[in-house]
């Protein structure tokens, strides 16, 4: 991964939550007629105005569609999604911007792999190596993709703190490993997992490695090529991008030689009724109409995010994670859920007798949005023996008096519950 210090770090980076909150036109908003305290940025952060201004920009300047119009405004819609592109290319550290495919989201782009992928690549007796804190996006795909091919999924296991067992990963590869899908940062424990030793790990036995990167790419540099992943998912609307578009990286061999994942518009070189050629990177797996002003803004989010500091983002977040950390354990009968030595900011908790989804229910009284279920995460449940937490999920715009609120809040449910 690349250092903190190194090119994301703007030369006139902003260090300044309160400046920085100003740019997010929802953060000054109400929620129950009170301030709102946004703590549910795991599932989906909110959008700075340049974000917004992106899309209106586009709809009313440019919008047409692309690759397919001879005329001007066709031009311009074209230049600035592959512009886009060449964003995300550069914010990955992509070596090739055709190794960067626009997708829905980090859903479907693990579903583009495990569906063209698994289908030139598993095969009876095969094995395909998911951790026990996957996202069911990094999972149910998978199982799809075994259960066509006759293949075996394998589970890394992990600790009750939230920590991958890494012993039994190096057990479980082998020659039969035909990949390793892991979660790059776990949504909801917040463990940060070493994905560069489990990618040489995985390399060492000849298994390619996807990474789920929806929960990192907000938070931390993602050099993909430093890390040599295979492949790395990562969702737009996490990231402060618009919703429904993500990105699906791939080294350009890989994806080279996969089949098509969709088939119609765009993706084709040549059609007839007796054969269809497909277009080169990455049109084969973009068929159909983009999600073109979601690219747009996109670019536009990373953009900003190339405006402010890794260093100071990484800084601020760990700050927020140490002091909520700190003053939820004030809280009787709280149990923070997701202890790992390396965590991103969020924070899982159980309160003694309170059922989660009572907790953000009272919260949400006082203006405060957290999420609380089990995270579309059903299998990290059943391995720590719960049904469901709260959880709280901070950006960089999140402040020490909203982290104030949140204990305060969850004091006043732990009042009304005796
Ligand atoms: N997690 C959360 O509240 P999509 O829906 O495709 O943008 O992202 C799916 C996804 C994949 N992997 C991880 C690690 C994720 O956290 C998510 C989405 C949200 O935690 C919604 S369940």
């Amino acid at each position: 991964m690349r250092q903190v210090s190194t090119p994301l770090v703007a030369t006139r980076a902003r260090r300044d939550v309160a400046t920085v909150r100003q740019d997010f036109p929802v953060l000054s908003g109400t929620a129950n007629g009170r301030p709102l305290v946004y703590l549910d940025n795991a599932a989906t952060s909110q959008k700075p105005r340049a974000v917004i201004e992106s899309l209106v920009r586009f709809y009313q300047t440019e919008n047409a569609n692309i690759h397919r119009g001879v005329h001007e405004l066709s031009q311009r819609a074209t230049l600035a999604y592959e512009a886009a592109r060449a964003k995300l290319q550069r914010f990955l550290n992509a070596g090739d911007p055709h190794e960067v495919i626009f997708v829905r989201g980090a859903t479907e782009a693990i579903n583009l792999v495990a569906s063209s992928f698994g289908r030139i690549r598993f095969r009876p007796g095969d094995e395909v190596v998911v951790s026990a804190m996957e996202h069911h996006s990094n999972l149910v795909p998978w199982q799809i993709a075994c259960e066509i091919a006759g293949a075996r999924l394998r589970v890394i296991p992990m600790s009750d703190a939230g920590e991958l067992d890494l012993d039994a990963l190096r057990d479980m590869l082998g020659d039969r490993t035909r990949l390793v899908a892991v979660v790059h940062v776990s949504n909801s424990l917040g463990t940060i997992n070493p994905v560069t030793e489990i990618v040489r790990m995985a390399h060492d036995a000849g298994a390619p490695v996807l990474v789920d990167g929806a929960q990192a790419a907000p938070h931390m540099p993602i050099d993909v090529q430093e890390l040599d992943a295979d492949f790395y998912a990562l969702s737009g609307h996490k990231m402060f991008g618009p919703t429904g578009i993500g990105v699906l990286y791939g080294k350009a061999k890989l994806l080279e030689a996969m089949p098509p994942y969709q088939g119609g518009g765009e993706m084709i070189r040549s059609v007839t009724f007796e054969k269809t050629t497909y277009a080169p990177l990455p049109a084969k797996f973009e068929a159909g109409t983009p999600h073109i002003a979601g690219a747009i803004g996109l670019g536009a989010a990373v953009d900003y995010l190339r405006g402010l500091s890794w260093e100071w983002i990484q800084h601020h977040e760990h700050d927020l994670l140490e002091y909520a950390t700190e003053q939820l354990r004030f809280v009787p009968g709280l149990r923070i859920v997701g202890t790992a030595a390396r965590k991103a900011a969020v924070i899982s908790f159980v309160l003694e007798g309170v059922h989660a989804h009572d907790i953000g229910t009272i919260l949400d009284q006082s203006g405060i949005a957290i999420r609380t279920g089990h995270h579309c995460t059903q299998p990290v449940m059943d391995r720590l023996g719960i049904p469901a937490t709260a959880r709280a999920s901070f950006a960089f715009y999140n402040t020490r008096e909203e982290v104030d609120a949140l204990v305060r809040g969850v004091q006043e449910v732990r009042a009304v519950f005796g």
